[in-house]
């Protein structure tokens, strides 16, 4: 049987994993388990040089190779191109997109290390399947040395449409890349669309049924596999968390208010500064509100050495205290804003407390904390989600307040909906939900990727 190589841009290594593992680390593990393989790439170490050679580690018929980025190739690959240039440019945000010819480079020359440290370890009939927007030109470097495996990437983020993408300098080189596999995967059609588009009328390819693409010499299969979250395992968790101590302490805290909850990474894409300022504009709007709600935004620190998230910190920061400051009451604060990491089995818990969910990215490959957010709801009195249309969730989660992230109003008018809605609406919406977040489950997501990989043609 073919082995699985799972490239990423951070290795989920099994010692930093025991009871941390977000979902997709422990979806691949149970992948590489089930075929065997190599889990290859960084290992979330910054030192003085790039590791000559990949570091090895085994648990079972699962082989971790991983390397550690010089301070160079971490500040322009990481924090550089990856991260300053195609995470802003994938999401639209162009304004904040950094060119420099140096951090393109770096991002190149790292692709580069990558693929000649793993090179040497493939045999010829492993299927490799390489995650994500850091990694992109690795199947063409593959290529160039003589890799003739089986290959595909899998998109996490959103793929912008064509005009967008060409405001890239090196856009053909990088949509070359992207054609080296061949299995392209994409969250949504939306995406998938964006990249036949640039196919058709920028590389003057040619596609065909069932997402068949001819390009630049080559054929590949683009495909959408909607990525979701475990089945079953945020419900469990959230029905084991109503025993927790931290769950008992949100309740009592709330002294029979209604939670409102956000969660996410703190990042400029998730459209929190808006959020804040559209539930402030709930407040003004809808005095019956105040003091019957509690807003709670949890947003871990991410990337925090690239300027424009130190910049959306102490934006957050100085609008959650005006708001506080302008509506709260010495017995009520309406925002309760941290930017604290919490163990996933507590936030199951915080999420069913939320009588409404608000997950309003500006854009989001999928956002999967929507769909923890249905999974973890009790079904007797489920909660509402108010899920920004430009959130790849929101193409399966028709059922929820969809609204438009740039419209304070429109979100503050959905907050007010949802805070009263009547339970047989609510539960209505909420079993069309669940029925796609049990349909489109990181399994099937996983399983659906694998048998089209598995399905290429060798190359050789
Ligand atoms: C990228 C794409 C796509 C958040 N705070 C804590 C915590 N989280 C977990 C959530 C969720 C995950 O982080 C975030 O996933 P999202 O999908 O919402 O967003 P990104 O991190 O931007 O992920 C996205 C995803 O890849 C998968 O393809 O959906 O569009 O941008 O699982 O629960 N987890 C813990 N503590 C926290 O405080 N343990």
């Amino acid at each position: 049987m073919a082995r699985l190589i799972v490239v990423s841009n951070r290795v989920a290594l099994p010692e930093d994993q025991a009871g941390r593992a977000g979902g997709l680390a422990v979806a691949l593990r149970e992948a590489l388990v089930s075929f065997g393989g190599i889990w290859f790439g960084w290992s979330g170490k910054v030192a003085a040089q790039t590791s000559d050679q990949p570091r090895f580690s085994q648990e079972g018929p699962v082989t971790y190779a991983v390397l550690d980025l010089g301070r160079k190739d971490h500040a322009q690959y990481y924090n550089g191109f990856a991260n300053r240039t195609l995470w802003p440019l994938f999401h639209y945000r162009m304004g904040l997109a950094e060119f420099t010819r140096q951090d393109y480079e770096g991002y190149m020359r790292v692709n580069t290390v990558f693929a000649e440290q793993l090179q040497p370890l493939l045999s010829d009939d492993d299927l490799i399947w390489v995650h994500d927007y850091h990694l992109i030109p690795l199947g063409g470097e593959l290529r160039r040395l003589g890799a003739r495996q089986r290959m595909g990437i899998f998109l996490h983020t959103p793929f912008p449409a064509m005009e967008v993408l060409l405001a890239l300098t090196h856009h053909r080189r990088l949509v070359g890349s992207l054609c080296a596999y061949d299995v392209v995967g994409f969250q949504t059609e939306n995406d998938r669309r964006s990249f036949f588009d640039y196919v058709l009328h920028e590389a003057g390819g040619w596609v065909g049924e069932n997402g068949h693409v001819t390009v630049w010499g080559r054929s590949l299969v683009a495909r959408v596999y909607p990525i979701g979250i475990e089945k079953g395992a945020f419900a469990e968790a959230a029905q084991r968390a109503q025993r927790t101590v931290a769950y008992r302490r949100l309740h009592a805290s709330l002294n029979g208010r209604k939670l409102m909850i956000g969660v996410e990474r703190l990042d400029y894409s998730k459209g929190l500064p808006e959020r804040f300022e559209a539930f402030s504009r709930l407040l003004e709007k809808h005095p019956e509100h105040r003091a019957k709600v509690s807003f709670m935004q949890v947003a871990p620190i991410s990337r925090s050495e690239v300027p424009e998230y130190r910049r959306i910190r102490e934006e957050l920061e100085s609008l959650s205290g005006k708001i506080n400051g302008q509506f709260g009451d010495y017995d009520w604060v309406p925002i309760r804003y941290l930017t604290r990491n919490f163990p996933r089995s507590v936030l199951a818990g915080f999420y069913r407390q939320g009588a409404v969910g608000v997950v309003t990215p500006m854009r989001d490959g999928m956002n999967l904390v929507a769909k923890e957010y249905v999974a973890s709801q009790n079904p007797q009195d489920p909660g509402v989600l108010v899920l920004s249309r430009f959130a790849g969730a929101a193409r399966e989660l028709t059922t929820a307040l969809q609204v438009n992230p740039f419209d304070r109003e429109d979100m503050a008018d959905a907050m007010d909906r949802a805070l009263g809605m009547a339970l047989d609406e609510r539960k209505e919406r909420w079993v069309e939900m669940m029925r796609m977040v049990d349909e489109n489950s990181l399994e099937a997501w996983r399983e659906k990727y694998l048998a089209d990989l598995s399905a290429a043609p060798f190359n050789g």
